[in-house]
């Protein structure tokens, strides 16, 4: 049985206490509501990590950064590195979202040394994939998705690639309030577990959770979840208001 996973990516979204009271409110709605199986991750902006692990109480939640760096120490001024987070009780990590490969010039080799560090250290790698706009009307834009996969996880050995989450974020899709339907998200996370299967066989491709995210919210989240190739989701917006939050959430539990 694959993992079941909702995360939350909050992006650079909210003060310190505005985040505590969201956080408070997902905490309490969880453990009162949320009957079934599934692991709910907090991403929160990095400065609020330490503030907000004593807060995430029951056995459903974790906690997850947006990025870390690729190597464990050094003169890397402003970086977080994976034995830091470890250090501090994080779980999962958010690698190579959209908006990272865009502003920060992220790429499929850099981000094969982050997922290396994130699972030397411990922490489980939620790593994004996905095409833009121009890409999917006139491109392989599956060609593409199936690349940033091979060029960032294939290295890893059949262990390793089962600790690892998948997300495909198709750009087009994040914050544009433009969602993937449930047959697009179901095509393209089929696929992306065929290329696994591919290069590791079904029976390791079967347990790979692959997330959807783009929009997904508390209207959508049910019919997307109901597509037996998309474990869960990476939620951005919707995870900035506790109650779509949780309706997202308990549509996946
Ligand atoms: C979105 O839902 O827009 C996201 O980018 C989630 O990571």
């Amino acid at each position: 049985m694959r993992k079941k996973i909702v995360a939350g990516n909050w992006k650079m979204n909210k003060t310190a206490d505005e985040g505590l009271a969201l956080v408070s409110e997902v905490v309490n709605m969880v453990n009162a509501e949320v009957t079934g199986d599934v692991t709910v991750v907090l991403c929160p902006p990095a400065l609020y990590l330490t503030t907000y692990k004593p807060y995430l109480t029951g056995n459903k939640l974790a906690l997850g950064a947006q990025n870390c760096h690729e190597k464990a120490s050094g003169a890397y001024t402003g970086e977080i590195s994976a034995p830091m987070l470890k250090s501090i009780g994080v779980d999962y990590v958010i690698l190579g979202h959209s908006e990272r490969r865009q502003y920060f010039g992220e790429t499929n080799a850099q981000l094969a040394e982050k997922v290396n560090s994130a699972l030397e250290n411990g922490l489980t790698p939620i790593f994004c994939c996905g095409e833009s706009l121009e890409m999917r009307e006139n491109g392989d834009y599956l060609g593409f998705v199936k690349a940033q996969i091979t060029e960032s996880l294939f290295h890893l050995t059949d262990e390793q690639i089962t600790k690892v989450v998948i997300a495909y974020e198709p750009i087009w899709a994040i914050g544009t309030g433009l969602t993937a339907t449930s047959a697009q998200a179901q095509d393209m996370h089929f696929e992306l577990r065929q290329h696994l299967a591919g290069q590791y066989g079904d029976a390791v491709a079967q347990e790979i959770s692959i997330l959807y995210g783009g929009s997904a919210n508390a209207q959508n989240a049910a019919e997307l979840f109901a597509q037996p190739d998309v474990d869960g989701g990476l939620i951005g917006g919707a995870s900035l208001k506790s109650r779509d939050f949780v309706t997202v959430v308990k549509a996946r539990a």
